[in-house]
């Protein structure tokens, strides 16, 4: 089995603070606000905290775009806020894992300010810079058909130089130039900064982006229609990619840090394990997009697909017997601030289903091999923003951009129905909406309008009614962290097995220590469905958990209820 770790032990909780608890009354989340809810976090049961960015930024990306790396955006609070927090977790036992956004900083960052003022700039270098094409009518063009993750192109013009700068995504996010080792030097000073400071370690950003494939080739055209194309292939997972993340992974190994790298376009087990691999010291794992990109068709994000529960398995498997077998680690994730709730995208939000749906999920992600993410919210079953919201309530520029892209090439008012359902599906402001602390006014997130709204059903919905109750969500997932400390052998380090593949209501999977196994069944159905358990598994068993409460003995056949999930325990 894998080599123990306290990372591997580890489970997550990760915080937005625009959306997480706003102290001062200005309807913006700050840190003094997540100060004053460590009892709440510490009591789910999770060991460590990933804080969104809260560096000094100008926010046009809600602070993935870093203004300065050494200092906190004023509405978040100060630094001595940041060490009051440091110590306010550590004293509960729990450690604190910052956002390392080092594929691009602000253009407002003084690197930039002085790289775009002159040619002859210390920093010039410090960005990525190329000369226009010319057309094949003299006119200017961008040096390449790249379309950024934000659509348009990916370079921006620069009159006075007369030349275009790369930005990945949006032009006020120029992508640093790794290249440079200058650029290296000064995020290595970045990570001893904050590790010197006491933090734990970083999820990374974006990071297996920053090695580009310096002749800058045109992408395929993917999308016969549009004017910029996608250019994965040629910005992710680049020539030096390794090189770079060991640079990083020395300096983290030294401070035994944690570290997480999201690292979007991987979608190959043997290229991941490069970076895992202990014996490479690069990092202890990432976030792959697999399972979260399962429900989009190939034009994009926003283009939804219907998926069957059998590829969700192939994924989840493929992963889980990989690591396990090449001594790798999974980072599990179904939320985070880029994504639509979990319980709306994947399983149910109608009211008769969500509370055993949300609960399904949890079974589903939280007992598997890997480090597991909780996103806020996810612990209390929170959904996507409701059917009645439209453009004018969205705030993320990755959403507004695309929607009035599609509106600009003269959509029609259905089309840009389609789009809005999309986006209410997928969309990121989903999870970026406040968190839902108790049925007083603004859900007890703040005592003015928030900055984004509160979705309604905070009432019904909310922290206050969950923490006590037995049967809720939050306790739910008080429930699953519990088994995995108290049992680690089988739940962190023990193997992974897919039973019965091909059913497409249920999903179930085998956890094995040594003699001890582990049966885990999921429905993913609305309806009842009696379901046949494998001979293999058919053992006298006893039931660990179940999310309604009360739950069939193993028998030959169990009527599985609708989002039901059932844990036992084998003898
Ligand atoms: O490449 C992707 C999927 O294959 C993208 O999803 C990409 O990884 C993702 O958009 C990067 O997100 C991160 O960096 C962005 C920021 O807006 C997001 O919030 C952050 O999570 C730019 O810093
Ligand atoms: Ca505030």
């Amino acid at each position: 089995g894998p080599k123990r770790a306290w990372w591997k032990e580890s489970n997550v909780y990760q915080i937005y603070p625009a959306s997480f608890k706003d102290s001062n009354g200005d309807g913006i989340g700050d840190i003094p606000g997540i100060i004053s809810k460590l009892d709440y976090i510490k009591n789910i049961g999770v060991d460590v905290v990933w804080l969104c960015p809260c560096y000094k930024s100008p926010q046009v990306d809600m602070g993935y775009d870093i203004s300065d790396y050494r200092d906190i955006y004023e509405k978040y609070g100060t630094l001595n806020d940041i060490d009051e927090l440091i110590s306010g977790l550590h004293q509960r036992g729990l450690k604190l894992v910052m956002d390392l956004v080092v594929n691009h900083t602000s253009d407002q960052h003084e690197w930039f300010k002085s790289a775009i003022s002159s040619k002859d700039s210390p920093y010039r270098d410090y960005y990525i810079w190329r000369k226009p094409k010319i057309g094949p009518n003299g006119e200017r063009l961008p040096p390449n058909n790249w379309v950024s993750h934000f659509t348009g192109s990916t370079w921006e013009y620069d009159e006075e130089s007369d030349e275009y700068y790369l930005h990945l995504f949006a032009k006020e996010q120029p992508d640093l130039n790794w290249e440079n080792p200058k650029v290296r030097t000064e995020v290595h000073n970045i990570i001893r900064f904050w590790l010197d400071r006491g933090v734990d370690g970083f999820r990374l950003d974006a990071i297996n982006f920053i090695s580009k494939d310096l002749d800058f080739p045109d992408a395929p055209i993917t999308i016969p229609s549009a004017k910029y194309q996608d250019a994965t292939i040629h910005y992710a997972n680049g020539p030096r990619l390794h090189e770079y993340l060991r640079g990083m992974g020395q300096i983290l190994r030294e401070y035994d840090a944690f570290s997480v790298g999201e690292m979007g376009a991987f979608t190959d087990p043997n290229e991941v394990i490069k970076v895992v691999a202990e014996d490479r010291e690069e990092l202890n794992m990432i976030f792959q997009f697999e399972i979260v990109n399962m429900d989009q068709s190939p034009a994009g994000k926003y283009f939804p697909r219907k998926w069957m529960l059998s590829e969700l398995k192939r994924i989840v498997s493929k992963w889980e017997t990989y690591m396990y077998d090449h001594n790798g680690w999974n980072a599990l994730y179904l939320e985070n601030h880029d994504q639509g709730r979990s319980v709306s995208r994947f399983a149910s939000d109608k009211p008769e289903f969500r509370l055993y749906a949300a609960k399904m999920l949890a079974t589903f992600l939280g007992l598997q091999s890997g480090t597991v993410f909780v996103y806020e919210g996810q612990e209390l079953g929170m959904a996507n923003m409701p059917k009645t919201w439209g453009i004018d309530k969205l705030k993320d520029l990755e959403s507004i951009n695309f929607y009035n892209d599609v509106a600009e090439s003269g959509a029609s008012e259905e089309v840009l129905e389609v789009v809005m359902a999309d986006l209410r599906k997928k969309g990121r402001d989903n999870s970026r909406t406040p968190v839902q602390w108790d049925s007083s006014a603004f859900a007890g997130f703040s005592t003015a309008q928030p900055w984004m709204d509160v979705i309604d059903d905070y009432k019904e919905w909310n922290a206050a009614s969950q923490v006590d109750d037995p049967l809720s969500v939050y306790s739910y997932w008080r429930s699953i962290f519990e088994l995995r400390r108290g049992h680690k052998d089988i739940f962190v380090y023990g193997s992974f097995a897919l039973v019965d593949p091909a059913d497409e209501q249920i999903f179930a999977y085998a956890r094995r220590y040594e003699d001890k196994v582990v049966l885990v069944v999921l429905s993913f159905s609305e309806e009842e469905y009696s379901w046949t358990v494998p001979h293999e598994y058919m053992k006298q068993g006893k039931v660990l958990l179940s999310n309604y409460g009360h739950a069939s003995p193993l028998k030959p056949e169990i009527a599985m209820r609708p989002f039901e999930a059932i844990v036992y325990l084998l003898d």
